[in-house]
């Protein structure tokens, strides 16, 4: 059978935003890449997920020179409420973490961004790739074969980067005997749906009611994203529009539902509710990153911000490889990322924990899930350690 071969120093899998922000930074650095991406270019600006992007990786958008609408376009958020009791408490995040802040900036927008910049710089990325297969990635020579259309190509090159999300095939290109994978399943999901409406509040408001939990977020002044958790068997078509926003308006205080303009749903979707990492990061010459390596559940808004310190790390080792002939930043990223990646599944764990109801557990947990909050309201220190992973944790 005859392939096609093309030669490059780092193949990247996946042209998710992980995928495309090292690429990006790689390219604008002069460090020859190809990415191959599953879908299409309007599939995956169609996945609507994350909102809130810490200033690490609005930094890192800044270094791939893909900043400029983020930084127009994006709000700068200080903090948000919590809802609670039927009372309202304010996270302030600019106080507690010493001056910093988030940026509201939908996942849709920043890929498109780095989409965008890559036709700037004339790259393209290589769309609607099928049976991606990774060889030798334990040698020096590492190769990937994929199919695109009716024919065959394999791509030689010096690293692979698996940045294709957790369905994909990089992580189980890792022997069985080598990987170890630590999960936690919780027994709910968040139902989503995306408005063409006012947001209710300016401000993000995550709420914890007895009917369980509810997030209204943001992604401009016109455009609302709201979350309520939902059995884990629930599916979408369970769902109508109008069961969602009756459902929405009883989990949230008085206060804020008097607000809430309604409309037809231009999106809505169902993620379940999960924490994984995969240990190790890397093996010979492939290295993973983002949601290829690990998932949260989405309430601490640390998914995509732990992906981007992933791309931090590798971008920074590949630099030190290919301008200094360093590679110890690759040997030892594994370990510097798992790091941080383990910092935010705590964060985003006890996050999960405090908000969510938990349908059949002992009133006793209930009572020291209220305490928590207690403390939470009632403590400088708490709230300091709350901004601080809030806002993102130093890379
Ligand atoms: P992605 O986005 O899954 O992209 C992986 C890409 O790889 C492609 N692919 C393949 N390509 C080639 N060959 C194959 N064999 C392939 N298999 C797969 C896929 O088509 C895809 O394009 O992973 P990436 O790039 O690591 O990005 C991770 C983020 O998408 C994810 O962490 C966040 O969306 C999580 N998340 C949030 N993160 C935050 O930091 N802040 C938030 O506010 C936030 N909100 C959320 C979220 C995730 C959510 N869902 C739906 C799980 C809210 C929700 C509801
Ligand atoms: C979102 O806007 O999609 C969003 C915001 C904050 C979260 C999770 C999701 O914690």
């Amino acid at each position: 059978m005859s392939r096609s071969v093309k030669k490059t120093k780092v193949c990247i899998i996946g042209g998710g935003p992980s995928g495309l922000l090292l690429s990006q930074l790689l390219n604008v650095n002069g460090i020859e890449c190809i990415v191959l991406e599953k879908e299409t270019r309007e599939y995956v600006l169609g996945r609507i997920r994350a909102g809130v992007i810490e200033h690490g990786y609005a930094k890192l958008m800044r270094e791939a020179k893909c900043g400029d609408r983020m930084d127009k376009e994006g709000e700068i958020h200080e903090g948000f409420q919590i809802a609670f009791d039927g009372k309202l408490y304010r996270m302030d995040l600019k106080k507690y973490s010493g001056g910093e802040t988030v940026i509201v900036y939908g996942q849709v927008e920043l890929t498109k961004d780095l989409y965008d910049a890559h036709d700037r710089l004339g790259v393209k990325i290589i769309h609607k790739v099928e049976n991606v297969v990774l060889h030798d990635i334990k040698s020096t020579a590492p190769f990937v074969t994929y199919r695109c259309g009716d024919e065959d190509f394999q791509i030689d090159c010096e690293y692979i980067i698996g940045a294709d999300g957790f369905h994909g095939v990089s992580r189980k290109s890792i022997p069985a005997d080598v990987l170890t994978e630590y999960e936690k399943v919780y027994p709910f999901g968040w139902l989503g749906i995306l408005s063409r409406t006012k947001p209710v509040s300016p401000e993000l408001v995550y709420v914890k009611s007895e009917r369980g939990f509810a997030l209204c977020s943001i992604r401009s002044q016109v455009l609302s994203r709201y979350y309520i958790q939902v059995p884990m068997a629930d599916k979408v078509e369970d769902w109508s529009d109008d069961a969602f926003w009756d459902e929405l308006k009883r989990r949230l205080p008085a206060e804020v539902s008097k607000n809430l303009i309604t409309g037809p749903s231009i999106e809505k979707s169902i993620a379940q509710a999960r924490s994984f990492v995969a240990e190790p990061m890397s093996y010979g010459r492939l290295f993973l990153a983002g949601d290829a390596a690990h998932i949260v559940p989405p309430t601490g808004a640390r998914g995509l911000n732990t992906a981007a310190s992933d791309i931090y790390y590798l971008y920074h080792a590949m630099l030190d490889y290919y301008k200094k002939g360093d590679s110890s930043g690759l040997q030892h990223y594994s370990e510097k990322a798992l790091a941080r990646v383990w910092k935010n599944q705590r964060f985003s764990w006890w996050m999960s924990m405090l908000l969510h109801g938990f349908p059949g557990r002992n009133q006793y947990e209930d009572k020291l899930q209220n305490a928590e909050m207690d403390y939470l309201f009632s403590s400088d220190v708490a709230q300091r350690s709350f901004a601080e992973h809030y806002v993102g944790l130093p890379y």
